[in-house]
């Protein structure tokens, strides 16, 4: 009997990805949904250049991560960039089917879930991005829960991120990942950070000061053999911050307007950002990028101290 041969996972890396592998430089993964669905075009090229021009000034080197035409690559050039940035027929990827991305040559940006699975493929163990996926409001009813907390729980990448997204049920996405054994560290503050605004309300599970601890804490886990990521939450630097009551107020319009168009699944996420930059009148896009900028530059750090 003959066995059938495996596809070879098709997988590209950047110029500048390949050499810094060679010289065991550090390296920051990015995520592209916020590219594609997070964020409109022509703020969401902006910040995806800005992003990797903040990890290069800190000494890293960045790896935008996505599929095109079924090519998992590791680090965009920059005219990709631009194409994606434009590209309108993206697909949302995520654990349960970037594969299906890349077996059916389709193009896809990658979410937190599916950027974790690719840098972890590619050695990268620290990836920078907005905020992250959790529990939805209303999930007792609706089940909808984030891929990305899975994905924290099994695979061995630090996130850098302003929080869980406010427009999520933030206490019971801190329940969710505390079972699962996610540790939660905030950088620098007590109050857990909620995206947009400083404070969520709640207290960070854990604090921790430096990128150097950061990288120390998740070594130490390595050591005990525990394996699975863990969640930074970086707070919005205070003169990009929009003060959570004032935020509450545009998010119970925008989850109201969901519920209205019967928005469900992988649309619920981009919908409500996408409707909160309206009723912001683009404020929320400006902080959005503001606090991704941030993360990258905590994520370039911790980088470089993984390296030591
Ligand atoms: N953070 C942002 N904008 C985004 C996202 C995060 O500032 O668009 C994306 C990330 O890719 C995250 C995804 O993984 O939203 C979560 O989508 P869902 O809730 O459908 O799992
Ligand atoms: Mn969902």
């Amino acid at each position: 009997m003959t066995k059938a041969i495996s596809p070879l996972l098709p997988i590209v890396y950047s110029g500048e990805v390949t050499a810094a592998k060679a010289r065991n430089a550090p390296i920051v993964a990015l995520e592209s949904t916020i590219i594609t669905h997070g964020m409109p075009y022509p703020g969401n090229l902006e910040m995806a250049r800005s992003v990797e021009a903040i990890i290069r000034q800190q000494g890293a080197v960045p790896a935008t991560i996505a599929v095109l035409d079924g090519v998992l690559h590791i680090g965009l050039e920059a005219a990709q960039i631009e194409a994606l940035a434009k590209f309108k027929g993206a697909m949302k990827l995520s654990r349960a089917d970037i594969a299906f991305a890349i077996a059916e040559r389709r193009t896809g940006a990658t979410t937190v879930a599916a950027t974790m699975i690719a840098a972890a493929r590619a050695g990268i163990s620290v990836f920078a991005t907005g905020g992250i996926g959790g529990v939805h409001r209303g999930a007792e009813e609706t089940f909808d829960i984030s891929a990305d907390l899975e994905e924290l729980a099994r695979t061995a990448v630090i996130v850098v991120s302003a929080g869980p997204k406010a427009i999520l049920d933030i206490p019971k996405t801190l329940e969710v990942l505390e079972t699962r054994g996610v540790p939660v560290v905030t950088y620098d503050s007590e109050d857990f950070p909620a995206f947009w605004s400083r404070t969520s309300g709640l207290p960070s599970p854990l604090t921790l000061p430096s990128p150097a601890a950061i990288a120390n804490f998740q070594k130490m886990r390595k050591q005990l053999g525990l394996d699975g990521g863990m969640l930074i939450a970086n707070p919005v630097p205070l003169a990009d911050e929009i003060p959570r009551e004032e935020m509450e107020i545009y998010i119970g319009r925008a989850l109201a307007n969901a519920e209205r168009e019967e928005i469900t699944g992988k649309n619920v996420t981009p919908f409500l950002l996408d409707n909160l930059f309206h009723l912001t009148n683009g404020r929320s896009l400006k902080t959005n990028i503001a606090l991704v900028e941030n993360n990258a530059r905590l994520a370039a750090e911790i980088a470089v101290a993984m390296n030591d």
